[in-house]
């Protein structure tokens, strides 16, 4: 609905008051208009998923819808054997497993989302039907591997031999501790709005490596790893998931752009939030925000230096170096 319809609607309603801070803040943080050529995009979080917009883009530059971009541009980690924190290749918990969280959420505010799922190589995918085919919004381990099953996915063996003696050789020393620089944060969460103005995202991954079996990280919480208001925009996170899903980041990014935010603000805001709740855990931590608004606008923030993202936009698919709170 464009801001002067919603005007008019709201007036009608005579329910807010007309001059109220709350009143311009619903009506026009809705910035209706696109910026020149910004449509479509697509922002995802990882240099390396340059591969994984251009699958998106594959279906934005046809026309396609939002949804469709983001749910392909996910499976593309999903399937690769050298990704090592999503899907098929992804490190296993610390007894072993392959665990994988992953969610999705379309321009009407639908979501589905599915956690520690094992032995489907496209949780993505799996997370899009108990959106479209279920009354519910999660499911998880054994339930939601049923439901993939009565859906017609493969059972497979995710653990590759790579995966594998990256955990024979963890189990040496059996220690713990996601830290900045070891723990390969590579999740996979992904924003694109279509040349509709639908925006839709989807995040997925086998989560930190050697987890304790049965961890569920951000990725999977609507709101925390990833989301979308189809007014205003969309974010995603990557990082020690912890740290996003006690503060559900994803969804104080999408608020802050509400509130008429850019998205860089937003993401900077949703950074800033953490490290001045828990100064000591992101000393050694690494969280990483991107968001999309609805005029195609973008932004991305990490903690610290060394994180990036893939932006495929009028026609160009490039890599951008965020800037961090820290800067060393
Ligand atoms: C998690 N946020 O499970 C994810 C980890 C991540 O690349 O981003 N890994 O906490």
């Amino acid at each position: 609905m464009n801001a002067r319809r919603k005007f008019l609607q709201n007036s009608l309603l005579g329910g807010l008051a007309v001059g109220s801070a709350d009143f311009w803040a619903e009506t026009f943080s809705v910035f209706d208009k696109p910026e020149k050529n910004a449509l479509p995009v697509v922002i995802a979080t990882w240099g390396p998923n340059t591969k994984a917009t251009a699958a998106a883009w594959e279906v934005l530059s046809k026309g396609g819808r939002s949804l469709d971009a983001v749910e392909a541009g996910a499976r593309v980690p999903e399937a690769d054997p050298e990704d090592t924190s999503v899907g098929y290749g992804g490190l296993p918990d610390r007894d072993g497993n392959v665990t994988l969280d992953a969610c999705i959420m379309d321009e009407f505010g639908n979501a589905g989302s599915v956690s520690f799922l094992q032995h489907i190589m496209h949780p993505i995918s799996v997370a899009r039907k108990v959106m479209e085919k279920t009354p519910h919004v999660m499911l998880a381990g054994e339930g939601a591997l049923q439901f993939a099953l009565s859906e017609g996915f493969k059972k497979e063996n995710l653990l590759t031999e790579n995966a594998r003696k990256a955990w024979e050789e963890w189990k040496v020393k059996s220690e713990y501790k996601p830290k900045i620089n070891v723990e390969r944060h590579d999740t996979i969460g992904m924003v694109a709005m279509d040349a509709q103005q639908r925006i839709a995202g989807a995040c997925t991954t086998s989560g930190l490596a050697f987890k304790m079996h049965g961890r569920v990280g951000d990725s999977p919480i609507i709101g925390a790893g990833m989301f979308v208001d189809n007014e205003v925009g969309g974010a995603a996170a990557t990082g020690l998931g912890e740290l996003v899903l006690r503060t559900l980041g994803s969804f104080l990014v999408v608020e802050e752009m509400r509130r008429g935010a850019h998205p860089q603000k937003a993401v900077e805001t949703a950074v800033k939030r953490i490290a001045r709740k828990y100064p000591e855990e992101v000393k050694e931590n690494q969280v990483g925000f991107i968001a999309l608004d609805k005029r195609g606008r973008h932004g991305a923030f990490g903690i610290h230096k060394g994180f990036n993202y893939a932006l495929y936009q009028r026609g160009e698919n490039k890599v951008f170096e965020a800037e961090s709170l820290f800067l060393k």
